[in-house]
């Protein structure tokens, strides 16, 4: 059976993991991912009980109980080279015997997902509505170092995708869908579906133009063009791509929900969203 030695599985002094510093026991198997540090303590006020709460870096993790159900929320800060931390380190938490560094023979099967903000790229669609993402392009290149496999339909959309929007040859875009029976959760006439498109910067990026530029200045119009098979994408976001990618190539269950706060056609950012963050939040706890 295969061994992790300390340079590859690491833990802490406290037998945690690195970088999350979290035990066994610590969370749920239901588990929120949510950016901003500041958003973890939103969600945790839902809870009617609180049973575990760490800090440490961005990764801030609380344990709770909402109507009955464990759920955990933890922060992964921005971007998918954190997503390729705290889900490797999740699932190694699970899925991984931390005292003898060997694979568990049963596999824990997460269920893994993020509540976050995005900015919308389609006209019509109003600043704080709710997306739900059905699958993501990855403009960052997390998924390129796991030998993962895609569907035919993924690999697909992938190759229409490449062609419709041509790209400089450093940039490898990758496609991963989230999962269906999550999905099929959150689906409803409250929520806009679409995909997502995950960036490896906020600025330059997505598009957005300050002193420096773009090197490539017409890409927002290309992305809010495509289609394929009625599915268009909705949003820039920075996290799921790998999120799915590394998901599904575990074995864990993922979807992305987030609240629109720019719309980048209308030029217009949200000038405050608690509330509207609060109903996502709400929306998204009634239905895990
Ligand atoms: C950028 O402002 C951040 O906001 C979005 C992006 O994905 C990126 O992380 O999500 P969060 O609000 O969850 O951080
Ligand atoms: N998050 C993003 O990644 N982009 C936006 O425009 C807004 C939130």
């Amino acid at each position: 059976m295969k061994n992790f030695p300390p340079s590859e599985l690491v833990l802490n002094d406290l037998g945690q993991v690195y970088h999350l510093a979290l035990t066994p026991g610590d969370v749920s198997e239901k588990i929120i991912l949510v950016g901003d540090p500041g958003r973890v303590e939103v969600i945790a006020s839902f809870f009617d009980e609180i049973t575990f709460k760490i800090n440490h870096r961005e990764f801030y993790t609380v344990t709770g109980i909402y109507k009955g159900k464990s759920i955990s929320v933890i922060s992964t800060g921005i971007g998918t080279d954190n997503i390729d931390i705290v889900i490797n380190e999740l699932d190694a938490l699970f899925n991984i015997d931390l005292n003898t560094r060997t694979e568990k023979e049963v596999k824990t099967k997460l269920d893994l997902i993020r509540i976050g903000t995005c900015g919308l790229i389609q006209k019509e669609t109003d600043l704080h509505c709710f997306i739900l993402s059905t699958g993501a392009i990855g403009l960052d290149n997390v998924a390129h170092f796991y030998p993962l496999n895609y569907t035919e339909e993924e690999t697909d959309l992938l190759s229409a995708f490449k062609t419709f929007v041509s790209f400089p040859e450093t940039i490898q875009p990758y496609f991963v869908n989230a999962n269906e029976s999550l999905i099929s959760k959150f689906d409803s006439d409250q929520v806009t579906k679409g995909l997502s498109v995950t960036a490896s910067g906020f600025y330059g990026p997505q598009g957005r133009s300050l002193r420096l530029g773009l090197s490539k200045d017409d890409i927002n119009e290309r992305l809010s063009d495509f289609l394929f098979s009625g599915r268009k994408i909705q949003n820039f976001e920075m996290e799921s791509s790998a999120l799915f990618a590394l998901g599904k190539g575990l074995g864990h269950q993922c979807v992305t929900l987030c609240l629109g706060v720019a719309n980048r056609k209308a030029n217009t950012f949200s000038k405050g969203y608690d509330d509207e963050m609060k109903q996502l939040i709400h929306y998204v706890l009634e239905r895990i």
